[in-house]
């Protein structure tokens, strides 16, 4: 059957554009049971006094992001519950989680977390943890303190990676360029100031748990959480969420993008894309023909 020039047009375009899904796909991250799932089980590397193994009480396995209808579902694999461990060595006599940070910047020229406080989407969802925020909830216009120093914690990125050398943040590796600011500082890890308070944040049920993956490790601790929340103003495109414990004894990053987001292909790319393809077409169908005064 001979095709048409319009038939072998689309289905080169079909082709290129499956080129840009397998891209776009590997920038939002991993898809998992439908969950854009970020790893933090690659090795122990929530730091617990010294302790970097299953018995750990700050490790952080993994993070996923899901979906569902207009709320975003957050879902966390962890040793360290969402209530905090008691400890004598904090202020408040209790080490927890910081709050999460989303960066819609990403992946722009020159952004960092430095560069993203102040636009930051910031979601408090631990009640009793020490967020510069009174209620728990999700905020717009987000810049971000450390609360290291109170829960003694580490005092910057580098001083952790001399004790964790092997750690990752997620999606990221522990030297990643985003973070640098913080190579010799304090990482913020809760809201300090926001422009909005936007929603509130619910706490998901375990069996809207039971598809998040486990860790790839053993563990003695581990604890299943996750909350909800209504997609606010801005929760569209590439992202980078930001999860640290109050401690930073373990953090993690994830990659991910926002499916709210339509995505249609410039005319002009699309007209290059398809005579690409098609050029692509053609010298093979040259080749073949080639081929064929050889034989
Ligand atoms: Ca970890
Ligand atoms: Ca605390
Ligand atoms: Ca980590």
């Amino acid at each position: 059957m001979n095709k048409s020039f319009a038939q072998k047009a689309a289905s080169a375009l079909v082709v290129a554009l499956g080129a840009i899904a397998t891209v776009s796909s590997a920038q939002a991250g991993t898809l998992v049971n439908g969950w854009n799932y970020a790893r933090d089980d690659y090795s122990y590397d929530g730091y617990n006094n010294g302790n970097l193994s299953a018995t750990s009480q700050y490790d952080i396995y993994g993070i996923g992001i899901k979906e569902v209808g207009n709320e975003i579902w957050v879902g966390v694999s962890a040793s360290t519950p969402l209530t905090g461990v008691y400890s004598s060595a904090a202020a408040d006599q209790n080490i927890g989680w910081g709050d999460l940070f989303l960066d819609f910047n990403y992946g722009k020229p020159n952004n960092s977390f430095a560069s993203a406080q102040g636009s930051l989407i910031g979601i408090r969802f631990a009640a009793t943890n020490d967020s510069g925020v009174s209620m728990t909830g999700v905020y717009t216009g987000v810049t971000a303190k450390s609360v290291t120093q109170d829960n003694s914690g580490f005092s910057s990125l580098n001083q952790y990676a001399t004790y964790v050398p092997n750690a990752k943040i997620g999606d990221l590796a522990l030297n990643d360029p985003y973070y640098s600011g913080y190579k010799y500082a304090r990482v913020p890890n809760v809201i300090s100031s926001y422009s909005s308070r936007v929603g509130d944040v619910t706490a998901l049920l375990p069996s809207a748990l039971v598809d998040l993956p486990n860790p790839a490790l053993a563990s003695n601790n581990l604890i299943k959480f996750g909350f909800k929340f209504e997609r606010p103003v801005g929760f569209s495109g590439d992202y980078l969420g930001s999860l640290f414990l109050e401690c930073f004894n373990d953090s993690a990053a994830i990659r991910g993008n926002s499916r709210s987001r339509s995505v249609p292909v410039p005319p002009a790319i699309a007209g290059v894309l398809v005579a690409g393809a098609l050029g692509g077409w053609r010298m093979a169908k040259r080749k073949k023909q080639l081929k064929a005064v050889v034989v």
